[in-house]
C-alpha cells in the first residue's frame, strides 16, 4: 500500500485548495471542490474494505453508487487543507443509491463532507451523463463574479454574452456560457437539484449574490474555466460604469469560433 500522502489526486486537491484560496475566492470555510477518483487509484493507497464511518447524505444519487470521491469537508478552511490534509479533506465511496457516504480517508476530528455536497453530487450526475471524462466539480466566492451578480441583468444570454465580450479568450473557453440561478438558500437539495439543471447545459452556473460553480475533466481545467470567467467579470466591473468606445463584436467572436473550432452556445451570438 503506497502512502496516500504521496498520490496525485490528493496533491492536485491540496495545490488546488491552496491556489484558490490565494486568489481570494474561499475566505474562511467558502467553497467546496469534489473529485471523482477511480477505484483502482484509491486502491493503490487505501484498503477499500477498511470503511471508517457511514455518513448518510439525505438524498440519493443511484447513478453515483460504489463510486469514489474526494471532497472537502465541512467548515473547513481552504488555507489548511495544505497543513492537515487528513482533518480537512476525505474520500467516500457511495452506496444505497447515493443515500449513504462511506469514510475511507480523511474527516479525522470526526467531520464530514461540505454542506454542498447534494449540488456536488447531482452536478456530477449531470455532467457525466454529457461527458462521460467529467470529474471535478468547484464552487467558490470570486469577488467580481459575485459583484457582477448585483449590477447586471441575470439572463443567461446576456450575461454570458458580457463575459464573451470582456476578454478575446472567453468564448473559447466557456463556448457553452454561463447559466445563471437566482438567489436561493443554500446547502440544500433544491438548490443541488437546480444547480444540477444547469450543469444540463453549460459548465459553469453561477449562483447569484453567492458564488460560483464550475465543472470539468481536471482541477486544472476546472479552475482556470472560474478563473476565466472571474478575468472576464473584473474587467466587466473595471468597465461598466465607464463609457465603452469598443468592444468584441459578434462578428469577432464568430471568426474565433472558426480559428479555435468551437461552437458558441446555440442562439448567443447574432
Ligand atoms: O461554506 O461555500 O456555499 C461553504 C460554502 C457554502
Ligand atoms: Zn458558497
Amino acid at each position: 500500500m503506497k502512502d496516500i500522502m504521496t498520490a496525485p489526486f490528493l496533491i492536485d486537491m491540496i495545490r488546488t485548495t491552496t491556489n484558490m484560496y490565494n486568489h481570494g475566492w474561499d475566505e474562511r470555510n467558502g467553497g467546496n471542490i469534489s473529485v471523482l477518483l477511480d477505484e483502482g487509484d484509491v486502491s493503490a493507497y487505501l484498503d477499500t474494505n477498511t470503511v471508517l464511518r457511514t455518513i448518510p447524505t439525505g438524498f440519493s444519487a443511484p447513478e453515483l453508487d460504489g463510486k469514489y470521491f474526494l471532497v472537502t469537508g465541512t467548515g473547513k478552511y481552504f488555507k489548511n487543507a495544505q497543513y492537515d490534509p487528513e482533518n480537512n479533506l476525505g474520500i467516500v465511496r457511495l452506496k444505497d443509491g447515493g443515500e449513504t457516504a462511506e469514510l475511507l480517508w480523511g474527516y479525522k476530528d470526526g467531520g464530514r463532507f461540505t454542506s454542498e455536497f447534494p449540488a456536488h453530487m447531482m452536478s456530477h450526475v449531470a455532467r457525466l451523463k454529457v461527458d462521460s471524462e467529467n470529474r471535478v466539480v468547484m464552487h467558490c466566492h470570486p469577488a467580481n463574479l459575485l459583484a457582477m451578480t448585483f449590477v447586471h441583468m441575470l439572463d443567461e444570454r446576456e450575461f454570458t454574452r458580457t463575459l464573451w465580450q470582456m476578454c478575446t479568450e472567453c468564448i473559447v473557453v466557456f463556448p457553452d456560457g454561463v447559466n445563471v440561478l437566482p438567489w436561493m438558500l443554500c446547502g440544500t437539495n433544491e438548490i443541488g437539484e437546480a444547480t444540477a439543471e444547469k450543469m444540463k447545459t453549460a459548465r459553469l452556473v453561477v449562483w447569484s449574490l453567492h458564488g460560483i460553480y464550475g465543472a470539468g475533466r481536471d482541477l486544472d481545467e476546472t479552475f482556470g474555466l472560474i478563473e476565466t470567467a472571474e478575468k472576464a467579470a473584473e474587467i466587466y466591473m473595471k468597465i461598466a460604469h465607464l463609457p465603452r468606445i469598443n468592444t468584441i463584436t459578434d462578428s469577432m467572436m464568430h471568426e474565433l469560433e472558426e480559428r479555435f473550432g468551437v461552437k458558441a452556445r446555440e442562439g448567443y451570438l447574432d
